[in-house]
């Protein structure tokens, strides 16, 4: 069997199911799809992705959506390195804090990087100041976990990692490329947002083949 993933470059979604096949160290072929000329959107694409979303996944007949159920059925289809830990505790813990991330960093992050990133916001309005508190609470949710243990899964990396990481790594991106805006925002960088989590990244980014998972355009961009 082949595994292939379906992603847009720097797409969380699909960041998460990549990251997934990474601490497995599983082999997959990537299908880069162009946000910009609307690839996913076409028929082609969406004949095995209705929605038009990423990530698809597929391994021989099983074709795939949504993340968190990508990460949940790799579980299944391939147990060594579990996402999802090796007890019945361990896995209620593990979704549990996975789930919480999904309901609450997504969000978090989007409202300060959306109007950054997307709508060239350069000044700390209300607004932005507001969505930033924000993210800086999810962040202190994060390493109150990291406080406990060294990755957001417990002891290896898993699914909560997997959910996490591409949102916090965006973060840092963000640092690192608008440097002024999110200084004025009170995120001048990870290590002061978070020693715990700037010491969490560099363990994930340590792993073997989680380079791999990095979006394209930012080494085309470097
Ligand atoms: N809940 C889904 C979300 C999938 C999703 O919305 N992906 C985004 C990229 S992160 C996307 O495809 N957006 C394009 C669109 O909705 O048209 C998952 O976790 O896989």
């Amino acid at each position: 069997m082949s595994l292939e993933i379906w992603t847009v470059s720097g797409a969380p979604s699909p960041w998460r199911a990549a990251l997934g096949m990474a601490f497995k160290g599983l082999d997959y072929n990537v299908h880069m799809l162009s946000a910009a000329q609307k690839e996913h959107k076409s028929d082609a694409y969406r004949a095995i992705n209705p929605r038009g979303t990423v990530p698809t996944v597929k391994d021989g007949d099983a074709t795939l959506s949504q993340s968190i159920a990508i990460l949940a059925w790799l579980d299944r289809e391939y147990p060594d390195a579990p996402l999802f830990g090796d007890t019945p505790q361990d896995a209620a813990l593990i979704w549990q804090r996975t789930m919480e991330i999904f309901d609450y960093l997504p969000d978090a992050t989007s409202g300060v990087l959306s109007p950054i990133f997307f709508q060239g916001a350069d000044e700390a309005t209300d607004d932005l100041k507001d969505a930033s508190k924000n993210l800086q609470s999810e962040l202190a949710h994060l390493t109150g976990i990291l406080f406990e243990d060294p990755y957001l899964s417990g002891q290896r990396p898993g699914a909560a990692d997997a959910v996490a990481f591409p949102h916090v790594r965006l973060i840092q991106r963000a640092m690192e490329t608008k440097p002024e805006i999110m200084q004025a925002l009170g995120l001048p960088d990870l290590t002061s947002a978070s020693t715990e989590i700037a010491d969490w990244i560099g363990r994930i980014e340590a792993f073997p083949n989680v380079a791999a998972t990095f979006p394209p355009h930012w080494a085309e961009a470097a």
